[in-house]
């Protein structure tokens, strides 16, 4: 199937909540921290690139870029997310992995396989891929770094997936960018205050499942809750905001704001982020939600430690020695 090179622009800029939208051709690197930066609050970076720009992303731009590269793809299947979270075992209970390269996944694009079969190249690095040093992504470096956006802690990660996927309800542990490249995303967010109100999975988790598991997940559905399960949910929503991304539109999303997305439309999306070093150091210190998630990670250890021996002496040692490592 072809895969056409408009972006979805049927879709309204405020649907409901109200996470600002600004263009960063008016945003100076003193406003961006007093207004968003300091006080840990969401925004919308509007004209972050030409239309015809991001519009160019399409399937066999990517198919250009990154052809034999290999990435991980997560093959989640359809049913996942009438799944009970609470009998989850790991991140997607029964998500399958497999490395391919990206002509591989253009073809599961293309045949409509990764529609039905929810499968998604999520989180991978492109910074070692010709992808990195395209005008698009030189451009995006230099806006983000005109905010004061200087202290990566990671590559650029590139995020492609049908329409209908959904990366569950979760926080992250540091700052990032979502940068809206092709096709629209909707997202859910809610404040870090509403954290023991969105019924994260327990901390001691990691004690049972390692990294498989994250505290920094939700083990509810926010658009199919279960209230008699989850009944401070109902607290939560009244803070709830939901937007949608438009491609050359960037989120910031500061560490603790819980965010669930969901490709919308009937044809791939892609979209890249970075994650930054929490600022200013004070907004690292109080939220708690990054503790929560180092506490967590550190519960991880033991069980880290003994997979790790388990792999040592097992038969496909690198194998499992990789699987624990992509864990991380
Ligand atoms: O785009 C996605 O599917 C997930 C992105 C995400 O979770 C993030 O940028 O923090």
């Amino acid at each position: 199937m072809e895969i056409k090179s408009k972006p979805h622009r049927s879709y309204p800029l405020y649907p409901e909540g109200s996470v600002s939208r600004v263009s960063i051709a008016n945003l100076t690197s003193s406003d961006f921290f007093e207004r968003y930066q300091k006080p840990g609050q969401p925004v919308i970076l509007t004209d972050l690139l030409e239309d015809n720009c991001a519009a160019t992303w399409n399937l066999e731009y990517l198919c250009q870029h990154l052809n034999n590269h290999k990435f991980l793809l997560r093959r989640y299947g359809k049913d996942r997310y009438s799944q009970d979270k609470r009998e989850w075992t790991d991140i997607g209970s029964g998500v399958s992995t497999e490395y391919r390269t990206f002509a591989e996944y253009a073809a599961m694009v293309r045949s409509r396989e990764s529609f039905e079969q929810d499968i998604y190249l999520g989180k991978c690095a492109i910074n070692h891929t010709p992808l990195y040093k395209t005008d698009t992504i030189g451009l995006i470096q230099q806006k983000l770094q005109g905010l004061g956006l200087t202290k990566p802690i990671s590559p650029f990660n590139i995020w492609v997936g049908p329409a209908g996927h959904n990366e569950c309800l979760h926080y992250d542990p540091m700052d990032g960018t979502l940068i809206q490249l092709y096709g629209t995303k909707k997202i859910i967010l809610f404040p870090p205050s509403q954290t023991s109100n969105l019924y994260p999975f327990p901390i001691y988790t990691h004690l049972f499942h390692g990294m498989k598991l994250r505290t920094w997940f939700s083990q509810l559905y926010p658009e199919n809750p279960d209230f008699d399960a989850f009944p401070r949910f109902k607290e939560a929503l009244k803070d709830k905001k939901e937007i949608i991304l438009h491609p050359g539109e960037a989120l910031y999303i500061p560490t603790g704001w819980w965010h669930e997305l969901t490709d919308l439309g009937d044809e791939m999306v892609c979209s890249i982020n970075r994650f930054w070093r929490v600022y200013p150091t004070k907004r690292a210190v109080f939220t708690w939600c990054r503790w929560r998630s180092h506490l967590g990670s550190l519960c991880a250890v033991p069980y880290l430690v003994l997979s790790f021996l388990t792999a040592m002496f097992s038969k496909n040692r690198q194998e499992k020695i990789q699987a624990i490592r992509q864990m991380l």
